[in-house]
């Protein structure tokens, strides 16, 4: 029996179809997911906007990439702010957001 994930993160596609495409929120998604949630716990599908397909506009009916389905709470999250807002506050010990871990260092003058 084929298992599935916790989440669900919907995502512009590529020109290939596969990868992730030039969609800055759905990077934002992605990256964030992929730094903040365990292994095995997010399935990222991506969608072709051009020609939006029928399940994608059951999913969010506007239409827009990326949208985070959480299977065990039964909720649809599109808008990659909240995407990013709903993780955190669901992987607390990562560091939060946006106090995330950073290997990169800011300075002001
Ligand atoms: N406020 C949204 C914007 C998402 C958005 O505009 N995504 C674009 C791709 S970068 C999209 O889905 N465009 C398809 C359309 O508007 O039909 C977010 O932060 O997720």
């Amino acid at each position: 029996m084929a298992s599935s994930t916790r989440f669900q993160l919907i995502v512009k596609a590529g020109e290939d179809g596969q990868s992730v495409g030039d969609c800055p929120f759905s990077q934002r998604a992605c990256m964030f997911a992929n730094f903040t949630t365990n292994p095995g716990d997010v399935e990222v599908k991506t969608v072709n906007l051009v020609d939006k397909p029928e399940w994608f506009l059951k999913v969010n009916p506007e239409g827009k990439a990326p949208v985070l389905i959480d299977r065990q709470e039964n909720k649809i999250i599109p808008d990659s702010g909240d995407i990013v807002n709903y993780i955190a506050g669901l992987y607390p010990n990562t560091g939060g957001y946006p106090l995330l871990n950073m290997r990169i260092t800011i300075n002001i003058c």
